[in-house]
């Protein structure tokens, strides 16, 4: 981070590449890449071909060391965690989804919980975006749930068993197994570590604040947060973030509770096992009850945002502008396809011997491409922000959500910025250009291939579509959905964009994530919350229906193939 040259940059990293411990280098320089000025515009690879044994199972990463053992190359399938046995195994698929975990570690590589300002610039929104960004994981995977016949997650509770054991079938490069847990384990205190009632002390800290409508800072000042930035600090406080304004008092409710449910396998060290699946951001998802932690997390936040007074007919209205229409061009259709990547690295090779092929092949969520067509009426030219969900319509038994119950599950499927024109508009947006998503990593191979062919003069290839990897995969846009068509509200919003001053260069390809992830060393550029006008309680939905600006159209979501 602080070298001031390339060249001193490159030569540090070959240098720590052979002396510091494999997974703190990758760690290290992946986290330098993104933050430093000198990493702009680099594409780093997929790290489910840099550290595999992360992203697949132990089942795998054995064929591969039989292949390089026995010099025969081969091709072995992945197959998700858990048996039939197992209704949780329904949407492993979800948590073990290798782009679906690249996400998840590069947001927390882009917002480091342990990021200090004076490493070069402010995080903008960073507490917001914990909050944002892990309720979105939350609404999705109870999204897949719904798919799949199963309820929504239950939150996480100290004082009750932990439903839900976990066999990981993962291993460490070196280090063994990650630790299995039982089904039904109570929570038991992590010696010297963290203890069950801190955890609970904490938590209560943090509902004290809610209730009282200010946190209290490290010098005792009262910082007020019953407003649009209170959720900034809070998610600040239960990550918590260096930018926590009193780590002492309020603890680190998430960070801890990852190490207390991770070591419940063996909380007293007396099997010496390594660090569970909880502990690695690659491998966390994994685990069924990394959504039951989230949930009690995004309870918490919800506590907050229920206690902001609704939006009034004005904060969420655009006079003069109308949506007269929501529409979805192509039918909205997910499948599963096969998907190959790389296992070399996950061998040791030698120069006694050769390399030989191995590669992995995993099935994966994708769906067809879709446009939304958006009919506008507008008595000026005018800059707008179009926001997109899409919310589940029934619980698992079938009954329709009411509008306040069903806001809080709503998907982020897009946000953009648009002009519109005096009269009439039609406005087409693809699937394919949301700002929530990204699209595939090239493979290390090929990026190796195009990178020597750009040095060469001769490369086409446009990197700077690859240059961040956080961000939900663009293949995983849409839900599951059911062989006969599960149903959605397709909710749209079409607000005032002329207060925010990007608008103009968002269409550049390294923004496109930008909704869950910021834009790196800038501003985020929305100035509304985020969730912005689904994230307070809508105690009379006529308030958001009777508004011409937004609207909403029920949609299916067909699944097409098996599972
Ligand atoms: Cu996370």
């Amino acid at each position: 981070m602080n070298c001031k040259t390339w060249a001193t940059a490159v030569k540090n990293a070959a240098y720590f590449r052979e002396r510091v411990n494999e997974g703190e280098f990758v760690y290290a320089l992946y986290a330098a890449v993104i933050h430093s000025n000198l990493g702009e515009g680099i594409v780093l690879p997929p790290l489910y071909e840099v550290t595999p044994h992360l992203f697949t199972n132990s089942e795998v990463i054995q064929k591969a060391y039989t292949a390089q053992m026995t010099q025969t190359p081969g091709k072995f399938r992945i197959e998700f965690t858990g048996s039939k046995k197992n209704p949780e195994q329904r949407v492993a698929y979800f948590g073990e989804d290798i782009g679906m975990n690249v996400h998840h570690v590069t947001w927390h590589l882009d917002f480091p919980f342990w990021w200090n300002d004076a490493y070069g610039y402010h995080l903008d929104r960073k507490g917001e975006l914990f909050f944002w960004a892990h309720h979105q994981l939350t609404v999705r995977f109870d999204a897949e749930r719904l798919s799949n016949n199963l309820d929504v997650v239950d939150e996480l509770y100290w004082d009750k068993p932990i439903k839900e054991g976990f066999a990981p079938h993962t291993t460490y490069r070196y280090g063994g197994e990650f630790p299995t847990r039982p089904d039904n384990a109570r929570f038991e205190d992590v010696d010297g570590i963290v203890r069950v009632r801190d955890m609970i002390i904490h938590e209560t800290r943090i509902r004290d604040a809610i209730a009282q409508g200010y946190i209290t800072a490290v010098d005792g000042t009262k910082i007020d947060i019953r407003n649009s930035e209170g959720i900034d600090h809070l998610g600040d406080i239960i990550e918590s973030s260096f930018y926590s304004p009193n780590a002492r008092y309020y603890g680190s409710l998430h960070n801890d509770a990852h190490v207390i449910l991770g070591r419940q396998a063996d909380p007293h060290g007396k099997f010496n096992l390594p660090p569970s699946v909880m502990e690695h951001f690659e491998t966390a998802t994994r685990d069924p009850a990394f959504f039951r932690l989230h949930k009690y997390m995004d309870n918490i936040f919800k506590e907050h945002k229920d206690s902001l007074p609704p939006y009034t007919a004005e904060e969420i209205g655009f006079p003069g502008v109308q949506l007269t229409r929501v529409g979805v061009e192509g039918k909205l259709e997910t499948f599963f396809e096969d998907y190959e990547f790389d296992l070399k690295m996950a061998v040791d090779s030698s120069e006694s011997a050769n390399e030989v092929d191995v590669s992995a092949a995993v099935s994966r969520l994708n769906h067809n491409d879709f446009t939304y067509k958006f009919d506008i009426k507008s008595n000026a030219a005018k800059p707008a922000v179009v926001r997109v969900f899409l919310c589940p319509r029934r619980d698992s038994n079938g009954i329709i959500y009411t509008f306040e119950e069903g806001r809080w599950n709503c998907i982020e499927m897009d946000k953009f910025w648009t002009k519109l024109r005096r009269g009439a508009n039609v406005i087409r947006r693809k699937s394919s250009d949301s700002s929530v998503t990204v699209p595939d990593v090239p493979s290390f191979q090929t990026l190796i291939t195009e990178a020597d062919k750009a040095v060469a003069g001769n490369s086409g290839f446009d990197f700077a579509h690859y240059a961040r990897s956080c961000g939900i995969p663009n293949r995983m846009l849409l839900p599951k959905g059911s062989e006969t068509g599960m149903e959605f509200a397709l909710v749209v919003s079409v607000t005032d964009g002329a207060s925010d001053e990007q608008h103009d260069a968002l269409e550049d390809a390294t923004t496109e994530s930008h909704t869950q992830c910021g834009i790196h060393g800038e501003k985020y550029p929305d100035h509304q919350p985020m969730g912005f006008p689904l994230d307070r309680r809508i105690p009379d939905e006529r308030v958001f229906l009777s508004s011409d600006n937004n609207a909403y159209t029920i949609v299916k979501v067909y699944f097409k193939g098996e599972h």
